[in-house]
């Protein structure tokens, strides 16, 4: 099944049946950034679709064994003068038996094969020559992007093309882990997908609409894991073929912060992050050539502000604590110099 088949099916958002639109109606439900009740690109639609429809058949079940129920206790409720004997017994009733074996026995074979559906026409979708491929790699407590056609590393702000239903571009997450399981979830944009150690799991997504859309580690990974925070940007064309082109510059060397780059390249900074162009390679920390060009630092933690930078770099655990980043005890001058070169990579 070729992806444009698998989205001919999907993108009927307008048409959907009265149920799935009717959780779009409750704002509770359907306003957080993070909502599965409001789905923005492909995956997404389709397992939204398939929770509605066991949504509905479970609360039918619900419906009918709680009516049941409350018939129950209000008919046969005792009354003034009831004798106080027990009321006949039916044994072996083969009718009653066979009728509930059968029918649930028939429900979770009817959810097992809408669900196996759902599963089968995700993973067969046939991959676009021109789909994007980003290879993204889990580590305590923050994700490494790499585009390895386009020759960019980054970390934690991913950014991925908007896809024309007529034309779909979708975006192919090649996923693996540093150190140990994280899983990846943007509710609104497809399903979880687990990053293992040692082993590839691959997972596409589709988005229909550009935005900023928030996502979390879905897999306990250590002590910051709840600080583990995703954050997609869904770029127009022109925003993304820009983002590109400032990527793949090497990182700017203004002679203004030219103390702060030595002391940066002087300390231990360079054994675990890489500032391409310097001698900075390490990777053991986030790729910091555009450091600058980033909205937050710490993973989704905190805004990407002088201010922020300088207690960042300062002391990591007093913002993250227990995050694997130690304190570098720089003074407050070299403090000072090595978060203006910092602020300096665009
Ligand atoms: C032992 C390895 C190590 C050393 C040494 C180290 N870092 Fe880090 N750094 C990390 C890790 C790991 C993270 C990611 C922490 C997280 O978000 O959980 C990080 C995060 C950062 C960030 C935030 C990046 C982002 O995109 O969120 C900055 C900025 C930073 N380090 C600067 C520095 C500077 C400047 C130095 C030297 C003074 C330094 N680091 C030394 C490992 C290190
Ligand atoms: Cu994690």
């Amino acid at each position: 099944m070729s992806l444009g088949d698998v989205l001919s099916m999907q993108i009927a958002t307008t048409r959907d049946p009265w149920p799935m639109r009717l959780f779009h109606r409750i704002p509770f439900l359907s306003s957080g950034p993070t909502s599965i009740f409001s789905p923005e690109a492909t995956p997404a639609h389709s397992i939204y679709g398939l929770s509605v429809f066991v949504i509905s058949i479970t609360f039918a079940i619900f419906l009918i064994v709680a009516g049941l129920l409350a018939y129950a206790l209000i008919h046969f409720r005792h009354r003034k003068g009831d004798s106080e004997m027990e009321p006949a017994q039916l044994y072996g009733s083969q009718q009653i038996e066979l009728s509930w074996t059968v029918i649930p026995f028939l429900i979770v074979v009817i959810l097992f094969l809408t669900t196996a559906r759902i599963i089968a026409v995700t993973e067969r979708a046939r991959k676009p020559a021109d789909a994007m491929d980003v290879v993204v790699i889990g580590h305590q407590f923050w994700w490494e992007y790499r585009y390895p056609k386009l020759g960019i590393v980054t970390a934690n702000e991913l950014h991925i093309p908007v896809s024309d239903p007529a034309k779909p571009l979708p975006t192919y997450l090649t996923m693996s882990s540093a150190d140990v399981d994280h899983s990846f979830w943007v509710p609104k944009l497809a399903g979880k997908m687990d990053l293992i150690p040692n082993k590839v799991n691959v997972m596409w997504m589709d988005p229909h609409k550009p935005g900023l859309y928030l996502g979390q580690c879905a897999q306990y990974c250590g002590v910051e894991h709840a600080m583990m925070l995703i954050r997609v940007y869904v770029d127009t064309p022109e925003q993304f073929k820009k983002w590109i082109a400032d990527q793949q510059r090497p990182a700017v060397n203004d002679p203004a912060v030219a103390k702060g780059r030595q002391i940066f390249e002087h300390t231990a900074c360079i054994s675990c992050h890489t500032v391409r162009g310097t001698d900075a390679h390490g990777t053991f920390g986030p790729d910091l050539t555009h450091l600058a060009s980033r909205d937050t630092i710490g993973s989704g933690m905190i805004r990407n502000t002088p201010e922020n930078l300088r207690k960042w770099i300062d002391d990591p655990n007093a913002i993250k604590p227990g995050c694997m980043m130690p304190k570098m005890n720089l003074d407050a001058h070299d403090l000072d110099a090595v978060t203006a070169y910092m602020a300096s990579l665009r």
